[in-house]
């Protein structure tokens, strides 16, 4: 059956995520079909693609050796269980995951999305000190702005406020430290910015006024894309690498945007060169196509399950699709067209002409700040007064109009193309924004 449908159906029972529903249903915008940098529309227009999706279609739309997996996979083994069987090709996934993984992260457990990845993430950092005899470590240390996907423990660590504000109490033992943003001083900076990286002090404070003995973790966004692409100031991330390992604290990156490439590297963690003790990663990892997520952990965690009578289930955890055998297909096609097309590569050299695109936007109305890193970039608008939002909005309309896709958050333009991107379509990309920008939204 065609996806191509002339009117849309009934838009009204399909209450859509993250989305101002009422908005999109009197001016539907519907893709039917997508191939490598591109989608079609239910109207038939081309529309450039400068985000992968949602930061997932990192390898491009429609990619033939993931479509054949699946195909093939679907036919041959659709579902085995998760629970006390398996078969192959999680398995495979696996080590694969490990080749590509910072050294010693050697261990896989499968989830269905980041926000899962976070969920088990958590559990495994507490039950981990259990399993220790460190049962005392139950705090879990976020960060303001921080996104963690959507379930109960990623709202509780993450720190976006309107998705925290609905939902009462949420985890208890949680803190957090602030965010790096500090555009007064470090607005238009290439890379990583030069001011806020003593700001790693302040989980030292948090420390102390908990005492290390009653924490058992710190979780974050290498990079922080949902909130509008934080980029770590210098000698950041080593900084709460050292303070964690002086205290014992494992420290969780969560990669769910930055792993698969989009810096240039497998993971952000080889990027900044700064080893987390567990990585958390959805998305690229199977290019966006099935639901998967995938958590790494050190065998230093892994191990510390390990032991009790052999009959015995070690981590009470897992989903009824972990490691799904479609999901597992997608997930080794899609690495292995990362590998044969040498994408991370591709992507650190394109990343030079994509930060000069987008710093040529320098200057143009309302442009408050202009940040990258990698295959990342963000544009900061000055919100309209008394109309948060409506300005990046407005900007995110007209560029669907004039064929190409863009994110937005608050007023935050932010952008992601996948890692085949080609020169002309950067060109593309920044000579339709700064039309749309000229053109005083
Ligand atoms: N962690 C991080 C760092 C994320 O960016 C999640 C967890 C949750 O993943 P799932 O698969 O449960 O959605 C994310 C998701 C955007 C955008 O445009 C970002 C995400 C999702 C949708 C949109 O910034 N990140």
């Amino acid at each position: 059956m065609s996806n191509r449908l002339s009117t849309p159906n009934d838009l009204r029972a399909f209450w859509m995520p993250f989305t101002a529903n009422r908005q999109f249903k009197k001016e539907p915008r519907l893709f039917v079909s997508a191939k490598d940098m591109h989608y079609t529309t239910h109207d038939g227009r081309q529309v450039l693609d400068a985000t992968a999706g949602l930061w997932c279609v990192n390898a491009g739309h429609c990619r033939p050796k993931i479509t054949e997996a699946i195909r093939e996979q679907a036919g041959e083994l659709d579902y085995a269980p998760a629970f006390q069987l398996g078969h192959p090709k999680a398995f495979e996934l696996a080590n694969r995951l490990v080749d590509i993984a910072p050294e010693g992260l050697n261990h896989v457990l499968y989830t269905n999305s980041g926000s899962e990845s976070v969920e088990t993430a958590l559990k495994v950092a507490l039950a981990y000190h259990r399993a220790k005899g460190n049962g005392s470590r139950f705090r879990l240390i976020g960060r303001e702005r921080g996104y963690h996907g959507v379930n109960f423990g990623g709202i509780s660590v993450g720190g976006i406020v309107a998705n925290r504000k609905m939902f009462g109490t949420l985890l208890t033992g949680v803190d957090h430290m602030p965010h790096t943003h500090i555009p007064g001083k470090n607005a238009f900076t290439r890379g990583e910015p030069e001011h806020g990286g003593d700001l790693a002090a302040e989980l030292e404070r948090i420390v102390t006024l908990h005492d290390a003995s009653t924490i058992a973790a710190v979780i974050v966004e290498p990079v922080a894309g949902s909130t509008g692409v934080l980029i770590p100031p210098k000698g950041y991330l080593q900084k709460l690498r050292e303070i964690c390992t002086k205290h014992g604290i494992l420290l969780i990156f969560d990669e769910v945007i930055t792993g698969f490439g989009r810096l240039g590297a497998p993971f952000a963690a080889q990027y900044f060169d700064v080893k987390p003790d567990i990585i958390t990663t959805a998305k690229g990892l199977t290019n966006g196509v099935i639901p998967m997520g995938a958590v790494l952990v050190t065998s230093e965690i892994h191990d510390a399950f390990m032991n009790g009578p052999e009959h015995l289930i070690e981590f009470f955890h897992g989903y009824t699709y972990s490691g799904n055998p479609i999901a597992s297909a997608a997930g080794l096609a899609t690495l292995e067209t990362y590998r044969e097309e040498g994408l991370f590569e591709r992507a650190k050299e394109i990343a030079p002409y994509w930060e000069e695109g987008l710093h040529s936007l320098k200057g143009l109305p309302n442009v408050i700040d202009i940040r990258n890193i990698g295959l990342i970039g963000a544009i900061e608008l000055d919100p309209i007064a008394g109309e948060p939002t409506k300005r990046a909005f407005t900007a995110f309309l007209k560029a669907y109009e004039n064929g190409l896709l863009i994110r937005t958050t608050g007023d935050i333009i932010a952008m992601s193309p996948p890692l085949i991107v080609e020169k002309h379509h950067i060109d593309e990309i920044f000579g339709k924004l700064r039309d749309i920008l000229k053109s005083g939204i």
